[in-house]
């Protein structure tokens, strides 16, 4: 770690003396206070860390014993980041949580200032319905809910549904713009087709005069679902034209397909495919990032910390943590960070080590 930049003076006790006096009327020497508001590099509080799904499925599985998805409004366990216990909270932007919707179970409809992605980890069948359109949930699938859409899961499948939610609630906090309600009457109807979203966005075609149209969604994705059947194929299709980067492997990034920018206004989507024996060279940015392994296993060098990861266990690397990953087995990484936000306001960074 570099020296603070800042030098703390020294406290006598003339100033210490003073220092007391300043406190009650609601002031602080700002000399005192420098070091730790203005850091030469970023000193994320949050650290590296990684949770098995193997662990953590069974928790899950108990916690759909104890309570149901109605009683809880959504039956989630939250990951926490060991180093900011208690503020729901995996990285200092964004949260994390494993949902679970069990067979037969709905969750009420509901909407907020908060945008949230999805990105299945287990179980096929279940839906999400944002704004009257549901989707079919399979493994793999990235799935959009926008900021200020009313939303609801239901599983008419056999099997437990497990998905990863992330929402950049955190940012939203900062801001103090927090709002969210309930759609009024219960369940929200369906009143769009299944797929009609990706098929008037999702194919290299826009609506005639969808510019007026998509701003009804801020920033957002008009397609709000990426089925994994689709960004696999594309993934395959690369591996086969060639090796990718000597850092991210094969590595794409979900976009809004009217804007060409990113999926969501804060929350960014990468899928990355590691082919066998991948030996990345070091990188750092500082959009911590959280990352879930879809398929393979392998390890993430993250600064001095080592994680182990297979398939649907989640980790992640606070902000400027030099990253390094190791695949086993062919393998394909989805992440999320808050760079979109970062980038808009003109904060992001990234270097390549080496
Ligand atoms: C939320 O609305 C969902 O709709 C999941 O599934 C997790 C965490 C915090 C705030 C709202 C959902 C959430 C959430």
């Amino acid at each position: 770690m570099e020296p603070a930049f800042f030098i703390s003076p020294e406290v006598t006790a003339q100033r210490q003396e003073f220092y007391g006096r300043l406190n009650g009327k609601n002031t602080a020497p700002l000399w005192e206070a420098l070091a730790r508001l203005v850091t030469p590099e970023p000193r994320p509080a949050c650290v590296p860390a990684a949770w098995s799904y193997d662990e953590l499925r069974p928790l899950l599985m108990e916690a759909g014993r104890l309570i149901t998805a109605q009683e809880a409004e959504r039956r989630v366990l939250v990951l926490e980041n060991p180093g900011v216990r208690g503020l729901s909270q995996i990285t200092q932007s964004l949260y994390a949580g494993l949902q679970l919707v069990l067979p037969g179970e709905v969750t009420s409809t509901h909407r907020h200032m908060a945008s949230a992605i999805r990105l299945i980890v287990e179980g096929s069948g279940a839906y999400t319905a944002v704004d009257g359109e549901r989707t079919t949930m399979h493994p793999g699938d990235f799935i959009l809910t926008p900021a200020w859409t009313f939303h609801d899961h239901g599983n008419a499948s056999p099997d437990p549904v497990v998905w990863l939610d992330v929402l950049d609630v955190p940012i939203v906090n900062l801001f103090d713009t927090s709002f969210a309600e309930h759609y009024p009457d219960g369940t929200q109807p369906v009143t769009e087709t299944e797929g009609a979203s990706g098929l008037r966005y999702g194919n290299n075609l826009l609506p005639y005069g969808y510019e007026n149209r998509a701003q009804a969604r801020g920033a957002a994705s008009p397609v709000f679902t990426y089925p994994y059947a689709q960004t696999r194929s594309v993934l395959d299709g690369l591996r086969r034209a060639g090796a990718g980067d000597p850092r991210h492997g094969i590595k794409m990034q979900f976009s809004n397909p009217a804007s060409g920018g990113f999926a969501m206004p804060t929350i960014a989507a990468f899928v990355q495919s590691l082919p066998a024996g991948f030996a990345g060279l070091p990188y750092r940015s500082t959009d911590a990032t959280i990352y879930c392994a879809l398929e393979g296993e392998g390890r993430t060098q993250a600064g001095a910390t080592e994680l182990h990861w297979k398939a649907r266990d989640v980790f992640m690397l606070p902000s400027w943590c030099p990253v390094s990953h190791f695949a086993g087995p062919e393998s394909v990484l989805f992440s999320f960070s808050d760079r979109p936000a970062q980038q808009a306001l003109g904060l992001w960074r990234e270097q390549n080590i080496d």
